[in-house]
């Protein structure tokens, strides 16, 4: 039985006018030495692609997916089919899950685990047969009523203890499929009121159940990356995980910084009031970028739109830090995206899919090249140059006292500066952009 009605998308060039064709994304083609699909590692989001039906705060479901049946086993054995076809038609080679989009909650959590136990063999043996690998998996410890006030930061110790056994059984699962990372979202650890909220012991509990998940991962061998996904807001007013910098904070605090890395979403770096760019950026610079969920939000929105990145700027300039990272190594490109409302069709899924995989593709050769041409490196490298010799290099090599930065500067009253030339570079950009 077929769930798509189309054939494998190919690709066709850039003059092609198939909307159900790759235009930029050639997955053999060779960019930096490697083919593009080594480079992107693109994974498919079970729950929004196979889980999420249009549904919003006002109105229902408009979208009807025939995967979708009446007992629990049987729709959660075609979302597999209709998952890997998918992915088949469309050359993805990853996945990424939460634990409940694989199959809902059984009565209690032990027949929960039996569920699990028997989706994965079914997914276990469709890997085998296609190829297809997972990029991730990771535990839903927020959509649950239990989780009202968190999971790890719950103020009910009760909570803390099933969302351990929850995320106990995810790392089982992720090890068993093969998964090459495993991700943190704290979906609800942040909280709502300091008036209610302790928030040293919520952060002390939140980083222990960390360290515990790491040492349960290395007692059972799971070699797969962790990975911490930062967000700043939503669902909680203030989430604990703000943005690439204050998880930096809060795993070095807790000494837990070696041993995870992070996985960085578009959307949640605008609503961070970041740019991606950034997020990806003080991630590089750290040593701890990992993975990327690719989407892009509508700045006109304060809210997580999850929408399919279509934005070549911004895609260019992710490109050029995964890049300049060396690769994302076990990471890759999940799309967490899911269409709009309206666009309810199965070939809209499809469509957006290409959409995004050619934005990056086109995003990756944009940077492949500007990486080559080393345009920004020279310009920023000149920029700094003052600190190569003479008192710069002094500073640089932190070899100065605050008497002799004094007897500098009153010998060097005339100072002077160079442009930024911010409006050069971007025009530079636009032009590699438009070749
Ligand atoms: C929520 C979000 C999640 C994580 C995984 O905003 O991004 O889907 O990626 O839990
Ligand atoms: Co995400």
């Amino acid at each position: 039985m077929s769930y798509f009605n189309f054939e494998k998308i190919k690709y066709e060039g850039s003059n092609s006018t198939n909307t159900l064709a790759f235009k930029e994304y050639n997955e053999d083609e060779v960019v930096l030495g490697k083919p593009m699909k080594e480079h992107l590692r693109f994974a498919m989001s079970w729950w929004h692609t196979l889980s999420s039906f249009g549904s919003d705060p006002f109105g229902g479901e408009t979208m009807s997916r025939s995967w979708i049946k009446k007992d629990a086993i049987k729709t959660a054995k075609a979302k597999v089919d209709a998952g890997f076809e998918f992915m088949q038609k469309l050359g993805i080679p990853y996945f990424c899950f939460h634990d409940r989009d694989l199959i809902s909650e059984g009565k209690d959590l032990k027949e929960t685990n039996e569920l699990l136990d028997v989706i994965s063999d079914y997914i276990l043996e469709k890997m085998k047969a296609t190829g297809i690998k997972c990029l991730w998996g990771t535990a839903n410890c927020f959509n649950n009523k239990r989780y009202v006030h968190g999971a790890a930061t719950s103020c009910n110790a009760d909570v803390f203890a099933y969302a351990a056994a929850q995320i106990k059984k995810a790392i089982e699962i992720t090890k068993k499929l093969g998964g090459e990372n495993y991700v943190f979202w704290g979906g609800r650890e942040g909280y709502e009121t300091l008036l209610n909220t302790d928030t040293e012991l919520e952060l002390d509990n939140f980083a222990y159940l960390l360290k515990l998940a790491k040492d349960y991962a290395n007692e059972i061998g799971f070699k797969g990356q962790f990975l911490i996904e930062p967000k700043p807001k939503e669902p909680t007013k203030h989430q604990y995980d703000f943005d690439v910098q204050t998880v930096l904070g809060f795993l070095r605090k807790y000494k837990l910084d070696k041993d995870f890395k992070m996985n960085i979403e578009a959307n949640h770096a605008t609503l961070a009031g970041h740019t991606f760019q950034h997020e990806l950026n003080i991630a590089r610079i750290n040593g701890v970028l990992g993975s990327i969920d690719a989407n892009q939000g509508d700045m006109l929105l304060g809210w997580d739109t999850d929408q399919f990145p279509t934005n070549i700027y911004d895609a260019t300039m992710a490109m050029y830090e995964v890049i300049k990272n060396g690769g994302l190594n076990s990471g890759g490109l999940n799309f967490d995206s899911k269409v709009r409302r309206g666009s309810f069709t199965d070939e809209d899924l499809a469509i957006a899919y290409i959409a995004g995989m050619d934005t990056f593709a086109k995003g990756l050769k944009v940077a492949a090249k500007l990486y080559e041409d080393k345009v920004l490196e020279e310009f920023v490298a000149k920029r700094y140059s003052s600190y190569n010799s003479g008192i710069g290099k002094k500073i640089r090599d932190k070899e100065v006292s605050f008497k002799e930065l004094e007897k500098y500067a009153l010998g060097n009253c005339e100072i002077t500066n160079e442009s930024g030339r911010q409006e050069m570079l971007e025009s530079i950009i636009n032009q590699y952009i438009y070749k």
